[in-house]
């Protein structure tokens, strides 16, 4: 068995979580990760036969039965994560009745997973559904995104143009557009259907007054996402009280499209 420390998908998480904390999006406890690992990759670091503890999920994650996650903790600074890994993430796995998490690894001293663990799982089924390869399912609270739901229509066509807008790229990363979600109450399996439903049709969920949801393929696609959306917000917000010369027209942003051979969202260009 090799120390699980040293496995390249604990690593990646873990510069990761570093990475979020240090561009500000995951003050005291905010944010959670979740990564999908298949067994083949775990089991070379610890016994998948020896569940620590059970600790009942209190929901359901629908065709995610057997499957394993790295995740979070609640409660846990992203700031410690690369201090303290075995205390502040776990491996689980979600038991064959699809409600009660197995824990395999990890909450070292006895704490659980992620209060956002309905939104995370949920997100997981609705995302594979489209989208086989995804992995990573990503939450944390960036200023500017943040900010930007306080005086931007929630509008999703709305909303997603004007960050298409603000950078060349945006279009590019993230063509499938932003969901938005309106403000609710988090850590719920309510905001959890409503998150997995909004992940049907992007990669990107913006919680209003709270944050955001990324998700894709690896922990770069999914950072990379969120990245790129919340650099556009910014710009948004530099240039929102001033008056507008000029911005990406239309026929522009389809030009980037047809040049990359990419998919837009349907209905969001005019
Ligand atoms: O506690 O970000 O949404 C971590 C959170 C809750
Ligand atoms: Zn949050």
């Amino acid at each position: 068995m090799h120390d699980i420390l040293t496995a390249p998908f604990l690593v990646e998480l873990v510069r990761t979580a570093t990475n979020m904390y240090q561009h500000g999006w995951d003050e005291r406890n905010g944010g959670n990760i979740s990564l999908l690992l298949e067994e083949e990759q775990v089991r070379d670091y610890v016994d998948v036969t020896h569940v620590l503890r059970t600790i009942p999920a209190g929901f359901t994650a629908p065709d995610l039965a057997g499957r394993y996650f790295l995740v979070t903790g609640t409660g846990k600074y992203f700031k410690n994560i690369q201090y303290y890994p075995a205390e502040n993430l776990g491996l689980i796995r979600l038991a064959q009745d699809d409600s009660t998490v197995e824990v395999l690894w990890g909450f070292s001293d006895g704490g659980r997973f992620t209060s956002e663990l309905p939104a995370h799982l949920m997100s997981h089924s609705a995302r594979l559904a489209v989208d086989p390869a995804n992995r990573v399912v990503l939450h944390c609270h960036p200023n500017n995104l943040l900010a930007m739901t306080f005086v931007h229509d929630l509008d999703e066509r709305a909303f997603t143009r004007t960050l298409w807008q603000m950078c060349t790229e945006c279009i590019m990363v993230f063509p499938d557009g932003v969901n938005v979600l309106p403000w609710m109450l988090c850590g719920t399996a309510e905001i959890g259907q409503a998150t997995a439903e909004k992940m049907k049709t992007a990669r990107l969920v913006v919680w209003a007054q709270h944050g955001i949801y990324g998700a894709g393929a690896n922990l770069d696609e999914a950072f990379g996402l969120i990245e790129t959306a919340e650099k556009a917000a910014e710009v948004y917000l530099k240039i929102a009280r001033l008056p507008w010369k000029q911005t990406i027209p239309d026929v522009g942003l389809r030009q980037v499209a047809n040049h990359l051979g990419l998919t837009v969202r349907k209905g969001f260009l005019d």
